[in-house]
């Protein structure tokens, strides 16, 4: 199929944008044999920035862009989408509370499900980039009761991938090695990335490493806080690597994840691994066609299970503060 991909990209004046417009115009999604064409939301107050952007996507000359289009009313931009990246969202301001922050994501999320679910293509899938990324992704799906639950999911492949390369550098193996990588649970500081079902180069990834205290005291923190560490380091958050992450996510769950591999996606659980039903949390997945399907029976010991459990508490308190909100 030569039509082109028709792309939402919601918060595409920001950081995470800057990078994520020009890989996915760059082919980085579909590869080189199929054209793209962006639809761009912003807020009012950012179209003029966006127009810069698209004046330098206009000077790339793309030669797989087919078309860009800008605008602050998603029931435009969304017509006919074939695939949704909402990285936009409201950051959390000086003095603001969790309840503030996530009434304003709720406003946003309540109205881009429902444009999603009144005028987005037959097809389309729905990635939520944009913070708190798991709840968020919750009050879309909630808000669009004609899109299947399973075409939603948030980013979890930044923290899979910063995972892979911290086993490879431990190990001192190629991340072409590493294979098995799980992040459980919320996008957050709870997260779990797991080593227990991961290997390196075939091997299990705990014997590999073989260093228990490693892997509790620096390789589970490194993981967790490296949004943290980005900022210190940067003064800014973590832009091009949540870009890239954004289009692997995407690129996999499209076109199916590696044989004999999985991947993290946060996706709406169905009771596996005790994550109460409905929930939208990471879990071990596989894809294909456009489907993603949980990977089942992994054995989760105690060790695994206390961090899910956690990391799944927090986010049945974020449910729980939407639904008291009336977000969904
Ligand atoms: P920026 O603040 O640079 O950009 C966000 C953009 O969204 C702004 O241009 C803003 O005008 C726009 N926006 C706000 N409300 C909007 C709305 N209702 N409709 C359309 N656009 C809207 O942030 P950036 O660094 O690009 O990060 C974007 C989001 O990604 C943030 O929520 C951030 O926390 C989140 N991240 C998520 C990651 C993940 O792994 N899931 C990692 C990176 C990043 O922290």
């Amino acid at each position: 199929d030569q039509a082109p991909l028709r792309i939402a990209v919601t918060g595409a004046a920001g950081q995470i944008g800057y990078s994520l417009l020009f890989r996915l115009a760059s082919g980085s999604l579909l590869g080189p044999d199929r054209p793209v064409e962006l639809r761009l939301l912003e807020i009012e107050p950012a179209l003029k920035a966006l127009e810069g952007v698209v004046m330098e996507l206009d000077d790339c000359a793309f030669p797989l862009l087919a078309g860009v289009e800008t605008g602050s009313d998603p029931r435009k931009i969304f017509d006919g989408v074939n695939l949704a990246l909402l990285v936009g969202a409201r950051p959390r301001g000086p003095g603001m509370e969790r309840g503030d922050l996530l009434s304003a994501n709720g406003a946003i999320f309540t109205e881009q499900g429902k444009a999603l679910n009144d005028v987005a293509a037959d097809d389309v899938r729905i990635g939520v980039t944009g913070n708190p990324a798991n709840t968020n992704a919750l009050i879309a799906l909630s808000n669009a009761p004609d899109i299947p639950k399973e075409r939603f999911s948030a980013l979890t492949r930044l923290d899979h991938n910063r995972a892979i390369s911290q086993l490879a550098a431990k190990t001192g193996a190629p991340v072409t090695d590493i294979t098995h990588m799980t992040i459980w649970g919320n996008h957050s500081a709870t997260q779990y990335p797991d080593l227990f079902h991961a290997e390196v180069g075939g091997r299990n990834a705990v014997e590999a490493v073989g260093d228990q205290a490693w892997i509790e005291n620096t390789f589970i923190p490194t993981v967790a806080k490296r949004g943290a560490a980005i900022i210190e380091a940067r003064g800014s958050s973590s832009a091009a690597s949540a870009a890239n992450a954004t289009v692997d996510a995407a690129r996999d769950w499209l076109l199916g994840s590696a044989e004999d591999d999985w991947v993290s996606m946060a996706v709406v659980s169905d009771g596996s691994y005790g994550v109460p039903e409905g929930l939208v949390s990471s879990f071990p997945v596989t894809t294909k066609h456009g489907e993603w399907t949980i990977v089942g029976g992994l054995e989760i010991d105690d060790f695994s299970r206390a961090r899910i459990d956690a990391s799944v508490a927090e986010l049945v308190e974020e449910r729980d503060a939407v639904v008291e909100l009336g977000l969904i």
